[in-house]
């Protein structure tokens, strides 16, 4: 089943990605490389429960996979799980992929395990690697609910890779891990994320001059969601600004009853979820990211790619990105004093925030989509060759 190297590496490769089809950052990355690998002449095929959201336009070498769970009257819960891993064996056979990439590892890798098994019982080998992006190693997959399947799962996977350098030393701490874990960042395509002139749209939300803060999130607990509002409200008092939270999630209700309370509501725009971030990250002086805990922090380089500082928090990935005093500021998780002090500083000395958006598009430009995707690319034939090598050991 393996093709010879040089045929994949002439012909293209034929790549399965399994990812979360929503808002989320890893749903979001995964489409991405996605698009960008069939751009460079891959094939690939999304397996899904929903066409991936940034997957808009028609593309010749994209695929899509739509999976169904079956309803039956006995299952509570459709199983999503079976009805994933029964498709793979489909789409693999069919369309003969060289190889399987899963986003998230909750529940994708221990489908790909299952998948990887089943195929095997028919002869063939399929190389799989799963990419960790955050809550799979902390929130969520070091719960002892998903725990042991996340451990068994990643040592079970061809090729793991983190997005930062943090999470992976962080999945090495959480788990017993027996497998070495490449590194490879997150990144960001400069033909759609860049700073375009939208003045326009800049004078209908800010009509008197005044500066434009923004949020990006899912609006969860880890996001510190509270922490913008009531950064924005000391900020408000010094600076003629207004705030844009963008995106929709649990916490979203109790922070705009908060901008009530706080009499605020007329300088914060709750916009709920949006397809063109970028247009407003155009328009925006600083992003706010107070997070608990951010593997990465996708939303911040999104919003650098635009020229646009970010002040945040110092949690988990986000001093990957962020350099302090450069492209913005950093503190301490919690320190919404100081996070505030830091906005006001900036955006009081237009000479200054000038040079941090300079900085801050410069530092984007190491996370180029043309400098990330070659590495995925190489992973892919390294775990190729290696998979090709460890069967024919068993072969002989
Ligand atoms: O936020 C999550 O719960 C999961 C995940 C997602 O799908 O949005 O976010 C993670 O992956 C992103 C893409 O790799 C990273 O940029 C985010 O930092 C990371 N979120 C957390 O670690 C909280």
């Amino acid at each position: 089943m393996l093709k010879p190297l040089e045929i994949i590496i002439n012909q293209g490769m034929k790549i399965g990605i399994v990812c979360y089809p929503t808002f989320g950052g890893s749903g979001v990355v995964a489409t991405e490389l996605g698009i960008g690998l069939a751009d460079k002449g891959h094939d690939v095929h999304f397996i899904t429960y929903k066409r991936p959201v940034r997957l808009t336009t028609f593309h010749a070498n994209v695929f899509f996979h739509e999976v169904t769970a079956m309803e039956y009257p006995l299952f509570e819960y459709a199983p999503y799980e079976t009805a994933l891993a029964s498709k793979l064996v489909d789409v693999v056979k069919f369309e003969k992929l060289d190889i399987l990439h899963v986003h998230y590892a909750i529940p994708h890798a221990i489908v790909a395990f299952v998948t990887k098994q089943i195929l095997k019982s028919q002869g063939l080998n399929l190389p799989i690697i799963t990419t960790l992006h955050g809550t799979d190693i902390t929130l969520v997959g070091n719960d002892s609910s998903f725990a042991p399947v996340v451990e068994f799962s990643i040592n079970q996977s061809d090729g793991v890779t983190a997005v930062s350098d943090q999470l992976k030393e962080e999945t090495l701490a959480t788990f017993k891990i027996n497998k070495d874990i490449r590194v490879i960042h997150n990144f960001i395509d400069f033909s759609r994320f860049r700073k375009t002139n939208k003045d326009h749209f800049r004078k209908a939300i800010a009509p008197d001059g005044e500066k434009i803060l923004v949020h990006t999130s899912n609006f969860r607990k880890v996001k510190r969601v509270e922490d913008v509002i009531r950064i924005f409200e000391i900020v408000s008092k010094k600076v003629n600004s207004k705030l844009l939270m963008i995106g929709d999630g649990p916490e979203r209700k109790s922070m705009e009853d908060l901008c009530r309370k706080l009499n605020i509501c007329d300088e914060v725009r709750f916009l709920g979820k949006q397809e063109a971030v970028e247009e407003i990250l155009a328009i925006s002086d600083l992003f706010i990211l107070p997070s608990e805990n951010e593997s990465f922090g996708l939303a911040a380089l999104e919003a650098m790619a635009c020229e646009v500082p970010v002040i945040s928090s110092n949690a988990g990935g986000i001093p990957e990105v962020n350099i302090d005093g450069v492209t913005g500021y950093m503190c301490e998780v919690g320190d919404v004093d100081g996070m505030a002090k830091r906005c006001i500083e900036l955006l009081e000395d237009e000479i200054s925030l000038a040079v941090f958006r300079k900085n801050a598009f410069t530092q984007a430009k190491r996370f180029d989509i043309h400098e990330i995707l070659p590495q995925y690319e190489n992973y892919y034939l390294e775990i190729i060759e290696k998979t090709k090598q460890h069967s024919n050991q068993y072969l002989t």
